[in-house]
Formats: structure tokens, C-alpha cells, sequence
């Protein structure tokens, strides 16, 4: 059993020493220890003290090993890329509070030694077990493992999860479709189930959300913040110089109004990116940044870093975001920082998160190129009153909800029962036979939902099924009906009888690999049906389709779970 353990001593010393990025990590671990116990309290209360199973984990951080290059370490403290390993610090302590047996690696020998990899035996294949029940690790990581671990990453790969920043979708995720179909990239195909891979943001529901915490506020602090804001106080968004480059002209047009400053890494002297008139604080600890935010009106991006943690941190501490919308979006498919990434995703502003799932008062996104625009929103921006404002799912007890609830319930290992369940002759399996129907827009299946023959997560009475029109992926789909697309679920609509619940007259039904399907042609009155189940995508659309979705309902402020996931 695992029970949840607030002492963060242990995990301290695991977590090791010798690198800027294992300091950065351990202080982020002290400064929220006391946010996570409490938060750990008010979880067991509300599950009750119900059992959880104890898992061995292991956590290889590839990205931090030697062996990989790494780059982050060297620039902790010189204004680099910070929110992997504020991410991979969470993880840790969100897998340590809720009482899990946690092993930490961040070189190849450690992963040698908690694999039981003899050192010096190369790509030997571990041959005896794998001593843990889970394994989470990042693309560099699982490039490692497959070399050193060879044929028997094959075997064990349904353990692993993969922390990916920006996501995975299922076409680039197939190593014979991504070759076939041109969705290749040096990320790999790795053909792990898409919910393996788990990403900074609900980006996709083709991915699990891992996501990372913020800072939480106390009633005190809450009024200390209303009580001190600066009203013309902005803090710019970028801690390194060229993350300014070529914004003059924005920080111009906010200099009229407020007092503008950054938190920009310098050697010597104000890096000639950064105006005089910028009050430049060089960059701070995080708990200064904090401060800084809290009295702050104003946090303002200009259009990197893309989809960071720091703009939660500015809602968080009562400031409001202002960022530039991208028209049209940016993605893998027409900008250079995207190309090569395994994901199509549209990027619509310097944080769609932001943008989607917050929005206003709190979070402006409007055209920077539009000057007027521009100036507007910072004179609205100056009218209102934001109080602070933080989603549930990035709390301390929304992430160990959420980990938690993966944990006991996300199983990529198990075989699962057949669906329909019937054999290649039509004949029913297991019992009670009867009659099942699906209807569109309304719960379910009835029959199967009504037995406990299928033990899916998130469960079958969650699932609704819908048409997406054409052209539509059924992340939009689902959506629009106020849903979230539900990949786990697809298995229980990719049959004919789907199509039929949504009046779809096939005029023929293939079976085909495509990550389109099941999808309806309406040229041809063709249905198609999915052959891999490794390729049921919520992503992407064609014009020539209207795709079936799984989609089902989401928790207020907890989008990675249905109402009866817990
Ligand atoms: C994102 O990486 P970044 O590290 O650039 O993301 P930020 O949002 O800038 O912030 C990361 C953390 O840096 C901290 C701040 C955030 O938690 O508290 N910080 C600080 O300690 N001192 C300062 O003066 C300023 C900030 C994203 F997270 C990565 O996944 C992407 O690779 C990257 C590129 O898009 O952007």
C-alpha cells in the first residue's frame, strides 16, 4: 500500500548533487514541500484513505545525463530553458508524496545499476525481469534505453511513460505510418501507445497532461497582493537577450504607460536588447520572481519562450498576461522552432493554455502588429482589477489527483477484452449476451457499459459518441459539444454498428490504417474502419471526412479527468 508521506528528506538526497539543474530542482523541492504536504492532507482526505498500490518507479532524466549532451545544466543560471526541470522537480516530488518507491537516475551507470545491466555489457539486453512497475523517462531517455537495454525495451516498453514538453500524435508516433506517410521525425516512432506520452499542458487528449505546479497563495498573501499591486508596474516575459530582439517598437508603446521590468541574465553590462529605460533585475530565484510578480499589474510576452510555466506563475500572483496571437498559427508544418517536432498541433498564441483555458480578464491575446490593438489592451489592462488566479489542475492537489489517478488506472500492459464481443463468426462471448446500442449524443452503450465485462479508464459510461463535420479533427468535435476527446475510448466505437447510430448510410466498410478513421466519406458513402489500434488519433481532419469521436465529459479546472474517473 501506498500511504502519503510529506518528509521530503529522502527524495532530497536522491535526487543528488554536482549540476546547476539538480540544485535549481532541489531548491524548487524545499520551497513547495510545505504546499505539497498540505495539499497530500486534503487528497487522503477526499479519497478517503481508499487503498492505492505501491509501485516501484524508476525516473531516468535523459535529458540531464552526460551521455546526451546536456545542455540545460550549464545555463541555470545564465537564463536557459528552466521549464523542463521545474516539470521534472514536480514529477519527482508528486511521485515521492504520494508514497510511491522511487529510484532516480541521471547518468547511463545509474541506469545500468537500477536496471540490473551488468557495466561494461553494452547493448545486452536486460534478461530477467524489470524491477519496476514504471518507468518515467523523457525521448533521450528512451533513445538510451534502447541501446542499452536492446530487444527487451520491446518486451517492457508498456511500463514506460515519456515526459514530452510539446507532444506526440499517434501518426508520427507509428513507425510504419509515419515512414509511409511522411509523419517521420528524429524523435522517433516509437509505437508506444499515444497516452504514454505525457505532456507541459493538455495539449492534446492523444497524450496524458502531466503538467507541473505553481505556487499557491494564502488569505493573507491573497490581500498582501491586492493591498501592494503597482497599477503601471509590467514585468516582461524572457530571461535571455535575444528573447527582446527587435521589440522596441512594444516596449515603446508600454513605456508610455508603465514602468517596465525584466529579469533578463547579464554578464557585465544591460545586454543592448534590453532598453535603458527597462529596470533590468538580472535574473532572479525563482522565489524573488515571485515577489516581483506580486507586485507587478502586468506580466507581457513577446512571442517566446513558447508554452512555459511562467505565465501561470504571473496569473497566479494576481498579474495580468498580455501575448501576441499568431496569425495564422504556428506549427510544425511553417516554423522553424516546431520543424521536426512529432506533432502538427496549431500554436495560435505564445500560450494557447493561456489563451484557451484561462483567457480573460486574466490572460489578453491580441495582435501585436496592430498598434492600436496593442495600445488598447494596455489601457484596458490598467482599468481592471484581476484577482489571482490559478487552475486546480496546476495545484499541488490537482497534479497529485491527476498522478494518482494515472497511476492506478492507466494500464498499457493488460490485454484487453475483445469489442464487440463477438468471435470472427458472429457468435457472442462471455455472458450475459443481449442487446447493445450505441446512441449518439447520449451515454452509451448500453449493454457493455451495463456489465462489467470491459473495465476501461476513464469507464464506458463516460463515453459519448459524435460526427465531427468535415473537416474537423475530433479534438474540435468534441469540443464544440463542451467534451474532451477521449483516445482510450475509440476501441468501442470503431465498429459498423457506430455508424449507423449516427445515421451514416455505408455504402461499403474497409478496414483500413489510417489515423482518419473510423471516418465516413460522404463522396463515396464509404465507412471506414481503423485496422491499428495504435493509430486512434483525436487529431487531425481532411476535408473528404467526418470523423466518429469518443468524446466524454471533464472536471471543472481538471480537464485529464471524467467526472467518475476517480
Ligand atoms: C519554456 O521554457 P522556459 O524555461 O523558457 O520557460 P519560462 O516560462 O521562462 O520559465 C521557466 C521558469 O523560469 C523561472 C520561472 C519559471 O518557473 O519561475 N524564472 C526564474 O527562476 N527567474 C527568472 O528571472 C525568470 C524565470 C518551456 F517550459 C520549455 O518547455 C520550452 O522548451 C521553452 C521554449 O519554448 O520554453
Amino acid at each position: 500500500q501506498a500511504v502519503f508521506q510529506s518528509d521530503i528528506g529522502t527524495l532530497l538526497e536522491q535526487v543528488g548533487t554536482g549540476k546547476e539543474s539538480l540544485s535549481f530542482m532541489k531548491r524548487r523541492i524545499r520551497r513547495l514541500a510545505a504546499q505539497w504536504a498540505s495539499a497530500a492532507r486534503r487528497l487522503d482526505d477526499k479519497l478517503h484513505n481508499h487503498w492505492r498500490e505501491q509501485k516501484r518507479i524508476l525516473v531516468h532524466v535523459g535529458f540531464l545525463t552526460e551521455e546526451s549532451g546536456d545542455v540545460f545544466s550549464p545555463k541555470v543560471l545564465k537564463g536557459g530553458p528552466l521549464g523542463e526541470m521545474v516539470q521534472w522537480a514536480d514529477i519527482l516530488t508528486a511521485l515521492h508524496v504520494l508514497g510511491h518507491n522511487l529510484k532516480i537516475s541521471v547518468s547511463l551507470k545509474e541506469l545500468h545499476g537500477f536496471l540490473g545491466v551488468p557495466p561494461g555489457r553494452g547493448s545486452c539486453p536486460l534478461t530477467g525481469p524489470l524491477p519496476f512497475d514504471l518507468i518515467y523517462t523523457d525521448y533521450h531517455g528512451l533513445q538510451q534505453m534502447k541501446q542499452h537495454m536492446g530487444l527487451s525495451l520491446r518486451k517492457h516498453k508498456c511500463h514506460i511513460r515519456v515526459i514530452d514538453t510539446f507532444g506526440t500524435e499517434p501518426a508520427y508516433n507509428h513507425e510504419e505510418y509515419a515512414t509511409l506517410h511522411g509523419y517521420r521525425t528524429n524523435w522517433g516512432y516509437w509505437n508506444l501507445h499515444g497516452q504514454q506520452y505525457m505532456t507541459m499542458f493538455p495539449h492534446t487528449p492523444d497524450n496524458s497532461f502531466m503538467g507541473f505546479v505553481a505556487e499557491e497563495l494564502n488569505e493573507t498573501e491573497r490581500l498582501n497582493i491586492q493591498r501592494n499591486k503597482v497599477n503601471n508596474m509590467a514585468v516582461v516575459y524572457g530571461k535571455e537577450a535575444s528573447m527582446w530582439k527587435g521589440r522596441e517598437k512594444f516596449l515603446t508603446i508600454l513605456h508610455r504607460y508603465m514602468e517596465i521590468h525584466g529579469t533578463v541574465y547579464y554578464e557585465t553590462q544591460r545586454p543592448p536588447e534590453v532598453p535603458a529605460f527597462v529596470k533590468n533585475h538580472g535574473l532572479l530565484p525563482q522565489q524573488e520572481l515571485q515577489q516581483l510578480l506580486r507586485k507587478a499589474k502586468l506580466f507581457i510576452g513577446f512571442g517566446f519562450p513558447y508554452e512555459g510555466p511562467a505565465p501561470l506563475e504571473a496569473i497566479a500572483n494576481g498579474c495580468i498576461f498580455l501575448q501576441p496571437k499568431f496569425d495564422p498559427p504556428r506549427s510544425s508544418l511553417n516554423h522553424e522552432f516546431f520543424r521536426g517536432k512529432p506533432t502538427s498541433r496549431k500554436v495560435s498564441s505564445q500560450h494557447p493554455y493561456a489563451e484557451q483555458y484561462i483567457g480573460r480578464p486574466h490572460v489578453f491575446t491580441v495582435d501585436f502588429n496592430n498598434s492600436e490593438e496593442f495600445d488598447a489592451a494596455i489601457r484596458e489592462i490598467m482599468r481592471i482589477n484581476v484577482e489571482p488566479f490559478l487552475p486546480y489542475e496546476y495545484t499541488c492537489e490537482g497534479m497529485l489527483e491527476r498522478v494518482h489517478a494515472y497511476i492506478q488506472n492507466q494500464d498499457f500492459c493488460s490485454p484487453e477484452a475483445p469489442f464487440p464481443p463477438v468471435n470472427s463468426s458472429g457468435a457472442w462471448l462471455g455472458s450475459p449476451p443481449g442487446p447493445f446500442i450505441l446512441l449518439p449524443n447520449s451515454s452509451i452503450l448500453t449493454w457493455a457499459s451495463n456489465v462489467s465485462y470491459y473495465t476501461s479508464w476513464p469507464p464506458l459510461s463516460a463515453l459519448q459518441l459524435l460526427a465531427s463535420l468535415e473537416g474537423q479533427s475530433c479534438v474540435k468535435a468534441c469540443q464544440s459539444a463542451g467534451l474532451i476527446c477521449e483516445p482510450a475510448l475509440y476501441r468501442f466505437i470503431n465498429i459498423k454498428e457506430a455508424f449507423t447510430a449516427l445515421d451514416f448510410q455505408c455504402e461499403g466498410l474497409e478496414l483500413e490504417m489510417n489515423h482518419l478513421f473510423p471516418a465516413f466519406s460522404a463522396e463515396h458513402a464509404e465507412c471506414g474502419l481503423q485496422q491499428d489500434p495504435l493509430l486512434f488519433s483525436c487529431a487531425g481532419s481532411s476535408a473528404k471526412y467526418q470523423r466518429l469521436c469518443p468524446c466524454r465529459d471533464y472536471r471543472i479546472g481538471q480537464v485529464a479527468l471524467c467526472r467518475d474517473c476517480l
